[in-house]
């Protein structure tokens, strides 16, 4: 992931948060989150897990103009004790972990530019909001997110961040879940992205394969385009519980005996639901 300064910039508090100053946003800062939400709520219909148009629902992300974080805090906290709080983009992840395990979460302020709908790399308050917050009014899925950030702190002292870092990817930005015999969409990077909510479910390019923490940590993946394996869980309590009954001291041992897996691999234990063409990625692979 993205490495950034130790120490936060000028303006923001030592845990990197700033104010989202809402009365500062323009019309036309508005009018995108409107624009956004209106092409994402609709595309999610039928594909989306139904906890996260729940979660838009009961946090009334609907209303028009950028979410003011506090308004949405206070509903928040009532429902699953999680706040929002604003930070100038990425931070290091030790202070993401202790946000995390203090069920806070960091959302960027900015939004995108008008001519920059489809794909920026900096994640943005409809990214972040749009993206994220939804599934963490779920009880089960904002323990999870809790958990992971718990587990991130623990293993600061670890050389284990980027199998922790691909453990968040492939789920709580690129998952799929399988409810009643259909796969969904719950990924943020997914669920935000126009593209990607038809690619990840419809195409016939990528893997989708069942989750497995370890599998999962072993596999590598790219940032510059759609994934060419999406990991599947069987539940959020499922997801859960593998995480909160792994002893990650041992795993870490065990993953540093073992090669890393390729984006694209399929090996012999996989559950395999789909096995990708990888038509799209052959296609569209960068010229290095
Ligand atoms: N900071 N603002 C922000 N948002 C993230 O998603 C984020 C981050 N810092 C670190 C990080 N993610 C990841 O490296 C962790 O998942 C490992
Ligand atoms: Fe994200």
């Amino acid at each position: 992931m993205a490495t950034t300064a130790l120490k936060p910039p000028p303006g923001a508090a030592a845990d990197w948060t700033i104010p989202q100053d809402w009365r500062s946003y323009t019309a036309q800062e508005h009018a995108t989150w409107d624009k956004l939400f209106a092409r994402q709520a609709e595309m999610l219909k039928g594909r989306v897990t139904p906890a996260f148009l729940e979660g838009l629902d009961v946090l009334r992300l609907s209303k028009p103009g950028i979410p003011d974080f506090e308004e949405l805090s206070e509903v928040l906290m009532a429902r699953t004790g999680w706040r929002v709080v604003a930070v100038p983009g990425l931070v290091p992840d030790e202070d993401f972990f202790r946000h995390l395990a203090n069920r806070t979460f960091v959302a960027g302020r900015f939004i995108r530019r008008p001519d920059q709908l489809d794909y920026l790399e900096e994640p943005d308050v409809f990214h972040d909001v749009f993206g994220h917050v939804p599934l963490l009014a779920n009880p089960v899925f904002a323990d999870y997110m809790q958990a992971y950030g718990a587990g991130g702190l623990r293993s600061m002292s670890f050389d284990a961040l980027h199998w922790l870092a691909r453990l968040y990817w492939y789920t709580v930005e690129f998952g799929l879940v399988r409810e009643g015999g259909d796969l969904k969409l719950y990924g943020a990077g997914i669920v935000s992205s126009f593209g990607e909510s038809v690619f990840a479910l419809d195409d016939p390019s990528p893997n989708r394969i069942g989750f497995d923490l370890k599998r999962v940590m072993r596999t590598r993946y790219r940032i510059d385009d759609y994934q060419q394996t999406y990991f599947v869980i069987d539940s959020f309590d499922d997801l859960l519980r593998q995480t909160l009954e792994t002893d990650f001291g041992p795993l870490y041992a065990a993953l540093g005996k073992e090669a890393d897996l390729e984006p694209q691999d399929v090996i012999a234990g996989d559950k395999v639901f789909t096995r990708g063409t990888q038509a799209y990625a052959l296609q569209h692979k960068k010229a290095s």
